[in-house]
């Protein structure tokens, strides 16, 4: 087995070491007292700020938190490697669980569930989109179908059955771009030349509508954006549209990449930077991209996420990147056009050991997943409370006022009524725990009547009053499968029906 190489040369030339002091909620000092002392005199000189940051343990006992995904219920949610899909109050830190998907292949190496994605509408379209190993060669792409009323997955739709897999090199990253689009980042799994082909998906970027179908203008008229790729586990679009990937290198050349459509990044014909004869040569022919940071021996760089916002200053404008085999969280502080990396810190270097995944709330607040549950020999790394989700915070940074935690029926409501109005429409349909009439504003209280088609009622459900402005919410109960007609009487007289097809379980 091999140990890993915690105080080894961590190849750090022309790295500057953490401009940060680190503390840990018991105020332990991290970095050397001697370099803050030291930066303290700098700082008015240099125009630095001086930031100290905390630690906290947000969550504990997950295993392995392979994504992190902020939701638009300004919840944390969360996929670890078994399937298992959570979703945490960021203030309470109540954890509830949304599911546990069935079937997931986890081999001895790095295979399982590793990319999660919410539909941009959810939870009014109520998809949540899932990657994940189920055999050893085979993952596939699948949206789940949450019900708000029944607070679980209904359904699971598979929308690309067979990506190649293995026990490892399986990527992988989704999220929406800027022009509402699924981006993808899938690994090359260890068929590396599969990644130079443009008739396999893998070592890929993809780029797809929310049925998972090729988007029109896609450079090769399939679902590839990009091509080159080795194993990338780190994909976010940065303010100024660019898009950023990471991937793991073989011995060398890990990489941090700016993603352009159409482009090749080289895999495995150029390992990193075209820097040997050889590689130039085919980097001309294939006008092949060179990273934007890499990294030799390799360091094994997994999530990545954009940062700019005022909670930490020095960060502004910077990538952060979490490490597996070297672990640590690297700042890559990006130049004014997003093209270049200017300079790197590092933080928790060796504290917490392997770290997944790394998430910045739209308030700044930044969580970290560690990954030490692994089944592949690295697990003696777990420590009594992994695997944790932890947080960095700048403790003289006000976080509070400005992301209100919003239930997700609310939030569903809420969507609805931006939605055009037409009065007596009934929806989803077909509908199977609940269903929604838009009625007018001014409705008041109302009764709500299900006949079936023999004309016999089945259900009278009591006066209701609307949700907000014109919504009714009626929770079905035990009606079976067929077609109703759905009749909503108010008390003024006016009164609206509707045929509405109801499905059972
Ligand atoms: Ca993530
Ligand atoms: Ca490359
Ligand atoms: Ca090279």
């Amino acid at each position: 087995m091999i140990l890993p190489d915690l105080h080894g040369d961590d190849n750090h030339a022309g790295l500057k070491q953490s401009m940060f002091a680190i503390v840990k909620r018991s105020i332990t000092v991290y970095v050397s007292r001697v370099w803050v002392t030291c930066l303290a005199v700098l700082v008015p000189a240099m125009g630095w700020f001086q930031t100290t940051l905390e630690v906290d343990v947000f969550a504990k006992d997950l295993t392995v938190p392979w994504d992190l995904v902020w939701g638009p219920d300004n919840h944390l949610w969360c996929m670890e490697k078994t399937g298992r899909i959570t979703r945490t109050n960021p203030d309470t830190k109540a954890i509830e669980e949304i599911h546990a998907l069935d079937g997931v292949y986890q081999s001895w190496d790095n295979s399982g569930a590793h990319a999660m994605a919410l539909h941009p509408d959810f939870p009014r379209t109520p998809y949540i989109y899932v990657h994940y190993a189920y055999e050893e060669y085979r993952s596939r792409l699948s949206r789940l179908r949450y019900s708000i009323s029944e607070h679980r997955v209904m359904d699971e739709e598979v929308l690309i059955p067979d990506f190649r897999g293995n026990s490892s090199h399986n990527g992988s990253r989704m999220l929406e771009g800027p022009d509402g689009h699924l981006y993808m980042a899938m690994g090359d799994a260890y068929n590396k030349i599969s990644s130079q082909s443009l008739e396999s998906l893998s070592g890929k970027i993809l780029r797809m509508d929310w049925d998972a179908n090729p988007v029109s203008d896609n450079p090769f008229g399939n679902l590839i954006y990009s091509w080159g790729h080795r194993n990338p586990q780190g994909l976010i679009f940065g303010d100024s549209g660019h898009l950023y990937a990471s991937e793991h290198g073989p011995a060398t050349d890990d990489e941090v990449n700016l993603i352009q459509k159409g482009a090749n990044y080289g895999w495995p014909l150029i390992e990193g930077p075209c820097n040997t004869p050889a590689e130039q040569v085919l980097c001309d022919s294939l006008q092949a991209s060179e990273p934007l940071a890499s990294w030799s021996p390799t360091q094994a760089p997994c999530g990545l996420d954009y940062f700019n916002h005022s909670s930490i200053p020095e960060w502004q404008n910077s990538l952060l990147l979490t490490f597996l085999k070297k672990q640590h969280l690297r700042i890559l502080h990006l130049d004014e056009t997003g093209t270049h990396v200017t300079h790197e810190d590092t933080v928790l270097y060796g504290e917490y050991g392997r770290l997944r995944d790394v998430l910045v709330a739209p308030n700044g607040r930044i969580f970290v997943a560690t990954s030490n549950q692994e089944i592949n020999g690295w697990d003696y790394l777990a420590a009594e409370e992994d695997d944790r989700i932890l947080e960095l915070i700048n403790p003289n940074y006000d976080y509070e006022h400005l992301l209100p935690v919003i239930d997700l029926n609310d939030l569903f409501l809420t969507q609805l009524l931006e939605s055009p109005v037409e009065v007596g429409k009934v929806f989803p349909q077909p509908a199977r725990d609940g269903l929604t009439m838009f009625l007018p504003t001014t409705a008041g209280q109302v009764n709500a009547r299900f006949y079936d088609m023999s004309g016999r009622m089945v259900l009278g459900a009591e006066p209701h009053s609307l949700f907000a402005n014109g919504l009714l919410h009626i929770r079905l109960g035990s009606l079976q499968t067929g077609m109703y007609v759905m009749e909503v009487r108010a008390i003024n007289g006016q009164r609206w029906t509707s045929r509405v097809l109801i499905e059972s379980d």
